[in-house]
C-alpha cells in the first residue's frame, strides 16, 4: 500500500489573528474601565529572535514567540507589534534588514507587504518605535506602554517584556497585560479551533500510518521518523508541538522519554508495548496525541487489562466533560476508574475509597490528567485565578485546577504505569502494602505503561473529541492487520 493522505494543508485566514487582537482590545478596555483607568496606552510586544547554536553561525529554524504569534501571526523574527488602546490601531515594526540579506536570504520585503499580509493598520521599522508611538499618543505626559510580564506556571519561567532603546521616554505597566492576554488564549475562537482540528487530523492520520508500519526489529526513532514525515509531507507541518516520545518496552514507564539522553533508540521486540506520544503543529497551533499498542499487533491478556483500564478512564472523563465541571474531579474520576479496574482484575485488593484516601492513584498515574492546548502544548492560563496548586501526589502535577468552560481545548490523557521508583515504596509502606496483590503486581515487572491521550473541545453542553485514531482494542488490531481507517462499519 502506497503511503498517501486524504488531507491537504488548509489555508489559514489571517483574520484569525486580527480577531485575537480584537478580543484582547475588548478585554483590556473592559478591565481599564472597571478599574476607572483611562482608555489609552499601547500594548507593546516584542516578537521572538533567531537563535544561533552556541557561538556558531548555525541558526535554528525560527518559531515565533507564542503570545506574539497569537496577536500578529508573524512568522519572521525580529518584529515588534503594538495595539493602540485608544484607537484600536495595530502597528507592526519590522527589522530594517541589511542589503546583503537580499544575497543570502532573499528579497527584502517592503513595509507594505507586512501591512497587507498581517492585516495591521500600519507598518514601520523597529528603529522608529519611539517616534511612531509618541506621535500616536493623544494624551498628556509620557506615553504608557502595557508590557508582557508574567509567570508561565508550567515552566516556572517569566515572559520577557519588550525592550528597545529610548524606552525611558515611556511609562510602563508590567502587571496589567499578562493575565488579560493569557485569559484571552484560554478559550478558542472558531478559526483557532479549525487550525487545531487540522493539526489533530494530520497527526491522527500519521499515528495510524505508524501503527500500520511498526514491526519488531525496528528502532523507536523510525516510528518518530514515519510520524514526522507524514505530518510534514502531507500536512506542511514543519514543527512538532513537542519532542516525540516513542517509548517501547520498559521505556513506556518513562513519562518524558525521547529527550537527548534517551533519544528513541531502542530496538523494538516482539511482545513489547509501544507508547507513542506525538503531535504536529500547524500555523502555530498544536496537537498532542498518545497511542499505546503492542508492537506485534496482538494484545496479550495483561496488556488488554491495563489498556482497557486506561481506555475506560479516558472514555469516562470524555463522557463527563462539559462546562462547569472541575478538572480536579475529572482527575479523581480517572484515578478511580483505573483503581476499580485493577481491583476487579485482581491486581489490587481492598476498598477503592480507602485507596483514594491513601493516594494510590498517583502510584499508577503520577502525572495530571491533561492540560490546556493551543499555541503551546501546555497552553498558559491553567492557574490564572482561583485555587492554588494542590499539594497531594498526582494532583500536584495538574497543570490546571480550573472548571472547564466552553471553547477550551484540553487534553484527556490518563495513564497507568509500573514505575519501580513509585511502586516499591508504596508496596513496602505500612499504609498501602495491604492494597497490593504482590504476586499479580509481579507479573508487570518491566511492563512499562499505557497512556491514551486525546484532544477535546469543550462545547456548550458536552465536549467533542478532536482526535480520530483507533482506540478500542478491536479497532487497533484490525488497523494493524491492514484494515482501512476509519473502519468500514458496513462490511
Ligand atoms: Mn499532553
Amino acid at each position: 500500500m502506497a503511503t498517501s493522505s486524504s488531507l491537504t494543508p488548509p489555508p489559514v485566514p489571517i483574520e484569525l489573528h486580527l480577531r485575537n487582537r480584537e478580543k484582547l482590545l475588548n478585554s483590556i478596555r473592559h478591565h481599564l474601565s472597571q478599574s476607572s483607568r483611562p482608555l489609552h496606552g499601547f500594548v507593546l510586544l516584542q516578537g521572538g529572535e533567531e537563535q544561533n547554536r552556541y557561538d556558531t553561525d548555525h541558526v535554528d529554524v525560527f518559531r515565533q514567540e507564542s503570545y506574539f504569534a497569537y496577536l500578529f501571526g508573524v512568522r519572521e523574527p525580529g518584529f515588534y507589534g503594538a495595539i493602540d488602546i485608544a484607537t484600536g490601531k495595530s502597528i507592526l515594526f519590522s527589522p530594517r534588514l541589511p542589503a546583503e540579506y537580499a544575497v543570502w536570504l532573499g528579497e527584502i520585503k517592503p513595509l507594505s507587504y507586512f501591512k497587507e499580509r498581517y492585516m495591521v493598520s500600519v507598518a514601520y521599522y523597529t528603529d522608529e518605535i519611539t517616534k511612531v508611538l509618541q506621535d500616536e499618543w493623544q494624551a498628556s505626559g509620557k506615553p504608557l506602554l502595557f508590557l508582557l510580564h508574567g509567570l508561565n506556571t508550567d515552566s516556572d519561567k517569566f515572559s520577557k517584556p519588550a525592550e528597545f532603546q529610548e524606552i525611558d521616554n515611556f511609562d510602563t505597566d508590567l502587571t496589567t497585560l499578562h493575565p488579560i492576554l493569557t485569559e484571552c488564549r484560554v478559550t478558542k475562537s472558531d478559526l483557532e479551533i479549525a487550525v487545531i482540528q487540522f493539526a489533530n487530523d494530520i497527526s491522527s492520520e500519521a499515528h495510524v500510518e505508524v501503527m500500520r508500519k511498526v514491526r519488531a526489529g525496528m528502532y523507536e526513532y523510525q516510528l518518530e521518523s514515519i510520524f514526522v514525515h507524514h505530518t510534514y509531507m502531507y500536512g506542511g507541518c514543519r514543527h512538532c508541538s513537542y519532542t516525540c516520545i516513542c517509548a517501547t518496552g520498559g521505556n513506556s514507564a518513562v513519562l518524558h522519554y525521547g529527550h537527548a539522553a534517551a533519544p528513541n533508540d531502542r530496538t523494538l521486540e516482539d511482545g513489547d508495548l509501544a507508547l507513542l506520544d506525538m503531535g504536529a503543529e500547524y500555523n502555530f497551533y498544536g496537537s498532542d496525541i498518545t497511542c499505546s499498542y503492542p508492537v506485534n499487533g496482538k494484545f496479550t491478556s495483561d496488556q488488554s487489562l491495563i489498556y482497557n483500564a486506561v481506555l475506560d478512564a479516558h472514555n469516562a472523563v470524555i463522557s463527563a466533560l462539559k462546562p462547569g465541571v472541575s478538572w480536579v474531579d475529572m482527575h479523581k474520576l480517572a484515578e478511580k476508574v483505573i483503581l476499580d479496574s485493577l481491583k476487579r482484575e485482581g491486581v489490587l485488593d481492598g476498598n477503592v475509597g480507602d485507596m483514594m484516601v491513601e493516594q494510590l492513584g498517583a502510584v499508577f498515574m503520577p502525572h495530571g490528567l491533561g492540560h490546556l492546548l493551543g499555541i503551546d502544548t501546555h497552553d498558559p492560563g491553567g492557574y490564572l485565578k482561583g485555587p492554588e496548586r494542590i499539594k497531594e501526589p498526582g494532583l500536584k502535577s495538574l497543570r490546571t485546577t480550573r472548571q472547564v468552560q466552553e471553547g477550551m481545548v484540553i487534553t484527556v490523557e490518563p495513564g497507568c504505569y509500573f514505575i519501580d521508583a513509585l511502586l516499591v515504596p508504596a508496596m513496602g509502606s505500612p499504609n498501602t502494602t495491604k492494597f497490593f496483590n504482590h504476586e499479580a503486581v509481579g507479573r508487570f515487572k518491566g511492563f512499562g505503561g499505557v497512556r491514551i491521550e486525546s484532544d477535546v473541545l469543550i462545547t456548550a453542553n458536552s465536549c467533542k473529541n478532536m482526535t480520530k485514531v483507533p482506540r478500542e482494542i478491536g479497532e487497533i488490531e484490525a488497523v494493524m492487520a491492514g484494515a482501512p481507517w476509519p473502519l468500514d462499519k458496513a462490511s
